[in-house]
């Protein structure tokens, strides 16, 4: 293996690539990563990894990533110094900023920010320092829908009930696909391995999806849904429990409240009613119900599938109401409350009750949409930058971001892009968003950043604390993104470019210290002795989250010390996931909320719809286990083998089209077309065509020579910006009636 006798050594590392959060045991000799695997002892995932993991060291050694930051000049992006690159901003966004006010900026943060601690950190800093409404994620492209309906039913965004696969003797999945995600809002690595423990105890593991997926060949049973369908399916379930004196609340019964408005507002959706709108025969409706309800322990787990529609937030709370009123929420083998070590509000402030959550407390200017968390909906933003007027975007700050392949209406955003007065980017490559940016700041390549997961222990199927040094040393000058977010900071504060980012961390975190501990600040701030960055916020959190050392109070308790102490032998495990209701409520009643206003007033739209016929073909997406949305396309470990970005279509519908298996087809929708490459394949529903996202890498001015030699098609050019789930915001990528015909 080593070519030379310089030391080896090994390090353990989380994986950064997906929710997983696998370890990995990494073996490097001469600054170069000569292995990767997975590390066995690692108290989470015990060894296991998947392809994507084994292409960290192409992600590092990619000629493509960016090293130095880029200034466009004369419309050519040239390598500058950090300070020229500072510099330049500082040139350009106050002064914009003080013309056109804070709502003129706009901030757009992506995917991988989710899985780094300095990005989450403190790009909110950096958001509150500018202060506009405009700040858009890749949230509303994903999750959004199930973040709010949990939020209204327990109280926080994050509180998200967790199938307990390790007890549970029957998983039905809807709209995911975990054999090739790892998982989403729900960290579960080896899900397959998890999945055959269950089959292998007698269980029974279920799906319902447009086409028979990966996880669908492993399953018991798979039936078909036609896309968009499954608030009806869930409504039509939860009917049924009614209907048939199914319902039974268990041990969670004290704390529920809502039961009788949810019967009233599902009332007309029978089984029969439901089963045109859901492709699906009114009995297996009617079974799945019984069966989920008749045993004692079982789980409903539901995704991206079910999020990314008209009736996102709607699909993602019945899902819950399922569970709560068959007595599986918040059980042993039911669905279950992780206890995060760190920073989860559900372990915060007073026990059993809180602020819940709310929207709307601003609007976006030019379609009227309700803020949700903090955010608006990320297909506004084209419309914002090109509406004239009070308020409108000029300037775009990007965050680990590529919405112009990952967002609807891709080739519209673009060109607003190109609008802008102004743009900058923290990024790892010049890609298809980038292009566009005045300055352009490399982020560090993951090896050469710590890790600590900040959202997934509050998502994962065992409780654990984990923490990742450093694997590679960080090129000479280049700062940690942390660092760049507080520079950004500082010069919209106007305490200009050239402050040391060090000095402005220790000045927020004591602000922060004095706001959350008051007169024990200066203790804390003291016993955090000389850590700074990311690493200082999350001793604070280990110390005072509900295993903490509480500061000395509760010697044998966590700390950074503790846990990075843990990182060789695989992480701190904290355990199975325990019942936490009433403790983990968050809501201002004390109650789990079964019947949140917004949900069954938004149930009537659902109802109008009831009756609405299927389109002759609709598109959805896919994911595959060698691709990670848009941004791991040049790499070579990956991009091995058979071509990825191909529109699957059932034999029948390719006779109906004319379009034959290996040749080109047109998909229009509207004025919007893009052309793919035809895969036939009996593994999908009838009247339903699935094509990838993150493809189409034949745009100019990107860099990323790999990905343009195989660029696939771009699924988002074909999608429609209007259309969104409107008490979310989330975007509609799924169930959008297309035509195809041959290319
Ligand atoms: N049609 C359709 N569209 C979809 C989806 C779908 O299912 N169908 N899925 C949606 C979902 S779930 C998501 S989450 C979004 C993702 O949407 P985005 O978050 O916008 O897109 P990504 O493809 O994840 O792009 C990540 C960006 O971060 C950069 N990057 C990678 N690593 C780092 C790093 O360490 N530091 C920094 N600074 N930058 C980094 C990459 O170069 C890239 O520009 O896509 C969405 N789009
Ligand atoms: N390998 C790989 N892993 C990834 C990613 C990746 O790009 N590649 N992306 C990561 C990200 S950002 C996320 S958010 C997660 C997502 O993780 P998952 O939610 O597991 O996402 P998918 O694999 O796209 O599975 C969604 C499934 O929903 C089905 N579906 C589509 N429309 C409907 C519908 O209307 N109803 C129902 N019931 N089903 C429907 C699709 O056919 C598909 O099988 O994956 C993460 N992991
Ligand atoms: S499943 Fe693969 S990409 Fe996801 S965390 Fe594990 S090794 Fe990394
Ligand atoms: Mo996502």
């Amino acid at each position: 293996m080593s070519e030379t006798n310089h030391p080896v050594h090994t390090h353990h590392r989380i994986c950064p690539l997906c929710e997983a959060c696998c370890g990995l045991e990494i073996k490097v000799q001469d600054q170069k990563v000569i292995s990767i695997r997975g590390h066995e002892a690692d108290v989470l995932s015990r060894g296991y990894i998947c392809p994507k993991a084994i292409a960290l060291k192409d992600l590092h050694e990619d000629p493509d990533r960016l090293r130095t930051p880029l200034i466009k000049r004369n419309g050519k992006h040239e390598p500058a110094t950090w300070d020229e690159a500072f510099a330049e901003i500082e040139k350009r966004l106050p002064p914009l900023m003080a013309a056109h006010g804070k709502h003129a900026v706009a901030m757009a943060v992506g995917n991988p920010s989710a899985h780094k601690i300095g990005l989450l950190t403190y790009f909110g800093k950096l958001a509150r320092a500018i202060g506009s409404r405009n700040v858009f994620s890749a949230s509303t492209l994903d999750q959004m829908p199930k973040q709010l309906a949990s939020g209204l039913m327990f109280g926080h965004w994050l509180s998200t009930a967790l199938p307990d696969i390790s007890r549970t003797d029957l998983l039905v999945v809807i709209g995911a696909n975990p054999l090739a995600s790892n998982g989403s809002m729900w960290t579960v690595p080896d899900f397959k391995g998890k999945a055959k423990a269950l089959q292998a105890r007698g269980g029974q593991l279920i799906v319902i999806d447009p086409r028979r997926t990966e996880t669908a060949a492993v399953a018991d049973a798979h039936h078909f849904i036609r896309p968009g369908a499954d608030v009806f399916l869930l409504a039509a379930m939860v009917q049924v429990l009614f209907a048939e004196n199914l319902v039974n609340l268990g041990r969670v019964a004290p704390w529920v409240q809502g039961t009788e408005e949810v019967r009233a507002a599902v009332a007309g959706f029978t089984p029969e009613a439901a089963a045109s709108r859901c492709g699906m025969p009114a009995d297996t409706i009617r079974s799945l119900a019984r069966q989920i309800a008749s045993t004692p322990k079982a789980a409903v787990y539901a995704r991206i599938g079910t999020c990314t529609q008209l009736y996102g937030t709607l699909a993602s709370w019945l899902v819950d109401v399922l569970n709560t009123l068959t007595g599986h929420l918040d059980m042993e083998g039911g669905m279950l409350f992780a206890k995060s070590a760190a920073f989860a509000s559900n372990t915060m402030g007073k026990p059993g009750i809180g602020k819940g959550v709310s929207t709307g407390r601003h609007h976006a200017r030019v379609s009227g949409a309700p803020e949700v968390y903090g955010e608006l909906p990320i297909t506004c933003m084209a419309e914002e930058i090109e509406t004239p007027g009070e308020g409108q975007v000029r300037a775009l700050i990007t965050v680990a971001t590529n919405p112009v392949l990952s967002s609807p209406d891709g080739p519209r955003l673009a060109k607003a892009l190109d609008s802008l007065d102004f743009m900058v980017s923290l990024d790892i490559y010049l890609n298809e968003t980038t292009r566009h940016a005045d300055v352009i700041l490399p982020g560090l390549s993951p090896l050469e950043d710590l890790h600590y997961d900040v959202a997934f222990p509050q998502l994962s199927w065992r409780n654990h604390a984990r923490y990742s040094a450093p694997v590679l040393l960080r090129p000479e000058g280049q700062p940690e993104e942390w660092q760049t977010l507080l520079k950004l900071t500082a010069i919209v504060q106007g305490q200009g470019a050239r402050q040391d980012a060090n000095l402005l961390d220790d000045q927020q975190f004591a602000d922060d210290a004095n706001r959350l501990f008051g007169p024990h600040a200066a203790a804390v701030i003291a016993a955090t002795g000389s850590l700074r960055g990311p690493q200082r916020g999350l001793d604070v959190a280990l110390r005072s989250g509900p295993y903490g050392d509480q500061f000395g109070l509760k010697p044998e308790g966590l700390n950074l010390k503790k846990v990075m102490a843990a990182s060789d032998s695989g992480g701190i495990d904290l355990g199975e996931l325990q019942p936490r209701i009433p403790e983990m409520l968050r809501t201002p009643s004390g109650k789990v909320e079964l019947a949140p206003p917004l949900l069954l007033q938004d149930l009537e739209r659902a109802a109008q719809d009831l009756r609405a016929p299927a389109p002759d073909l609709v598109i959805i997406g896919r994911r595959d286990v060698r691709t990670n949305n848009s941004w791991m396309h040049n790499l070579p470990t990956l991009t091995k083998g058979p071509f990825r970005c191909t529109a699957l279509i059932h034999p029948d519908d390719a006779v109906r089209f004319g379009v034959q298996d290996g040749g080109m087809a047109t998909l229009r929708n509207g004025h919007r077309s893009v052309q793919a490459q035809v895969q036939v394949s009996s593994d999908m529903m009838p009247g339903v065509v699935s094509l990838p996202h993150g493809w189409g890498h034949n745009l100019p001015g990107a860099q990323l020579r790999v990905a343009a030699e195989r660029p696939g098609a771009n699924i988002n050019a074909l999608l429609d910006d209007q259309l969104r789930d409107p008490l979310s915001g989330n975007a509609v990528l799924g169930g959008v009636a297309i035509t195809m015909e041959a290319a």
